[in-house]
């Protein structure tokens, strides 16, 4: 039989009839011609997929929230994305010129088996996952996010990493002629983020491609970024091209910038105040309107039950 219902796209994964409707179209579409071509369908269909902007990922509920989820418009119109500029807008303003083709991430230092992925590589390593995650940016706003990817550690595995790799250093892209954030001197480009090797590894970290069952727009870190969900958003780096294996802690662009002010670990915590504003609540984008109640901040964002037993023992003041 050639035309078959795709049976990897579920349900929960429908945002709209509209959008059900040109997905469906375009995998019966890939899958016919993968038949014709006599390659594997998935081949195609992620072909395919890449091609239209659309990227499905199966509901991993085990690993996603139940809040409400912020629009669409908002995810992509409302955030950080300093190589664009600094103002909320800049980002989905500029960030158009992005290059995100061709497109690889090397992923090298202490390990057995350092190697360069291209983004097909990297799109097919690991099935692709939905996971609803919170985002929670340091300066006091947050999101509800539906992410699409996989766990950071499928990827970390391939290349083994040795006995040394304590950390994991990771690089941004810096295109100059397309960047106007990065021709002003506002932070040290590239922008340079770290994790330590367990929390690298824990299920959590998430390599990103997509958002709503879409390919990543530009402004929200295409072709590929971190979600980093217990952590402040300034950890999930945008954009990756290179990713190191380390036996010392990484200095972000943000410790190079304000260390008094933005540590290496950024765990959220209500009770850990940044110097110049409390951290104990939050807005919620698309929510809370002017005079509507904040939100109280979790410990950990939330996901204290995964992640608290990484920091066991250590004084998350001194730690920040
Ligand atoms: N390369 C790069 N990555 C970045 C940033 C940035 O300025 N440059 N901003 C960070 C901050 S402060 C936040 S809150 C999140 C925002 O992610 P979002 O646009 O998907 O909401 O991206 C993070 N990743
Ligand atoms: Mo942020």
């Amino acid at each position: 039989m050639l035309i078959r219902k795709p049976d990897d796209i579920l349900p929960s994964e429908i945002t709209s009839e509209a959008v059900w409707r040109s997905r469906r179209e375009l995998m019966l579409r890939a899958g016919l011609v993968a038949a014709a071509a006599g390659l594997p369908g998935w081949t195609m269909r992620s072909a395919f997929a890449q091609e239209a902007g659309i990227l499905p990922g199966k509901a991993n509920p085990v690993l996603s929230v139940m809040d409400k989820q912020t629009s669409f418009a908002d995810v992509t119109s409302y955030n950080n994305y300093y190589e664009f500029g600094v103002d909320k807008g800049d980002p989905a303003a500029n960030a158009g010129k992005l290059q995100t083709s061709p497109w690889a991430v090397s992923v090298e230092g202490e390990c057995g088996k350092p190697r360069t992925f291209s983004l097909d590589e990297l799109l097919k390593l690991a099935p692709m996952e939905e996971r609803v995650y919170r985002l929670r940016c340091v300066e006091g706003w947050s999101m509800v996010i539906p992410w699409v990817g996989y766990s950071l550690s499928a990827l970390l595995k391939q290349v083994e990493p040795t006995g040394n790799a304590k950390y994991v250093e990771f690089v941004t892209a810096v295109q100059r002629e397309n960047m106007p954030g990065v021709r002003a001197a506002i932070l040290e480009w590239p922008y340079v983020e770290g994790l330590r090797i367990d929390e690298a590894m824990n299920p959590l970290a998430m390599l990103v491609f997509g958002v709503y069952g879409k390919v990543l727009p530009n402004q929200n870190g295409a072709p590929l970024r971190l979600a980093v969900p217990w952590k402040y958003g300034f950890k999930s780096a945008k954009s990756l091209v290179k990713i190191r294996l380390v036996e010392k802690a990484p200095v972000s662009s943000w410790m190079q910038a304000a260390s008094q002010e933005y540590g290496f670990y950024a765990n959220v915590n209500p009770g850990v105040p940044h110097p110049r504003w409390s951290q104990a609540t939050e807005r919620r984008i698309g929510e809370d309107g002017l005079f509507s109640p904040k939100r109280k901040t979790l410990m950990f964002n939330g996901y204290g039950e995964q992640v608290a037993s990484l920091y066991q023992g250590m004084d998350l003041k001194a730690n920040y």
